[in-house]
């Protein structure tokens, strides 16, 4: 008994080396453990062996299913292993040196971001697909209300529209978080407008607010100041002038002096030498009780930045189209690889 099982181990192990897939090695384990195995049938004829020889027989049958039992689970592990490895690298992917680059409204945002977070602003999201009551009536902006003329809106065919402006964010975040309230809300937008150098149908804005007891104006100042410093590394020359929003009051529009003709004009500041930036201003006392935040005890501001703007202003970019282009070598041309 003890050669037949010497001889068993010895196939055992051969077998197992050449087996390259999990489905020979079950089989292998079937044949050496399973019930119906020659070491399962010499366990059974122990009972009519001496004391001796029971104990002999015995405990090797134990180690060589124990011996068989493990090299067949490394196997298996290293079968494992190499098929994972496999999945990872795909040879038919195509091989570029020409890797690309993130896309200068990608750069902008996610700088303005760094700077809001460091002030302790959270990032929220909004739906591109939004509805009537977010992007307008939630804002103060009532059915009929001529500051809806201001925003021409793409309708959809199920009542709901592509949101004009990051504001709906605004809402949602004070229905979702209440008061205080710090949110930065990045995000594409849609306008029907007619195209020139500055104003395109698909453009960026960053949504930001904040709600706290006794904010004022002098915080929307100091937060908007700390990112042109931070966006454009220089002193950019600002002016602040009236601006109307139904959800601010009151309400201002930030210009920048023009850095793509420094001031002197052209078709990208229309010939003013300013270009508009940021509209902002102190949260509407109606726009709060809306969204359940009590006007008598909170206050805040809101600003909404031109993120394409903000790009082309950055990367002097003196049109527009060239951003949505897709174009790589108009990125190239303007040097962020
Ligand atoms: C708004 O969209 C307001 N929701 C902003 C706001 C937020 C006001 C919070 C007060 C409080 P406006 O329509 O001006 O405002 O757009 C804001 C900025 O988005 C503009 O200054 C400009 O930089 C950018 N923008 C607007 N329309 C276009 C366009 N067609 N193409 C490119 N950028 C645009």
């Amino acid at each position: 008994m003890i050669e037949k099982l010497n001889i068993l181990r010895e196939k055992a192990q051969s077998e197992i080396n050449v087996s390259n897939d999990e489905q020979s090695l079950l089989k292998v384990k079937s044949t050496y453990l399973g019930k119906d195995s020659e070491i399962s049938s010499i366990m059974k004829q122990l009972k009519d062996l001496s004391i001796e020889e029971k104990k002999q027989v015995g405990q090797l049958s134990n180690e060589i299913k124990n011996e068989i039992s493990n090299l067949i689970k490394e196997k298996l592990s290293i079968i494992e292993a190499n098929s994972s490895k496999k999945i990872s690298f795909d040879h038919t992917m195509p091989v570029s040196d020409d890797t690309g680059t993130l896309h200068p409204i990608t750069i902008v945002a996610e700088e303005v971001v760094k700077i809001l977070k460091k002030m302790g602003f959270i990032i929220v999201t909004g739906p591109e697909m939004e509805s009537d009551y977010y992007n307008f009536e939630g804002l103060n902006i009532a059915e009929n209300h001529p500051a809806r003329d201001m925003q021409d809106t793409y309708w959809l065919e199920n009542g709901k529209l592509l949101r004009t402006h990051t504001s709906p964010c605004q809402v949602r975040a004070m229905e979702k978080y209440g008061a205080p309230l710090r949110i930065a809300a990045p995000g594409r937008c849609f306008r029907n407008e007619d195209l020139d150098a500055c104003h395109e149908n698909t453009f960026f804005q960053l949504e930001g607010m904040v709600i706290d007891k006794e904010v004022s104006i002098n915080n929307l100042i100091y937060v908007m100041k700390n990112i042109l410093k931070g966006i454009y590394n220089k002193d950019v020359e600002v002016r602040l002038r009236p601006g109307f929003f139904p959800f601010v009051e009151p309400g201002f529009e930030l210009d920048i002096k023009c850095p793509i003709c420094d001031g002197k004009g052209c078709p990208t500041c229309k010939n003013s030498g300013w270009s508009e930036l940021c509209p902002c201003g102190m949260v509407h006392p109606k726009v709060l009780e809306a969204s359940g935040i009590d006007p008598k005890v909170y206050s805040g501001f809101a600003f909404g930045i031109g993120l394409t703007r903000m790009a082309m202003f950055k990367y002097n970019i003196a049109d527009i189209r060239v951003l949505n282009s897709g174009n790589i070598n108009s990125l190239k041309q303007i040097g962020i690889e």
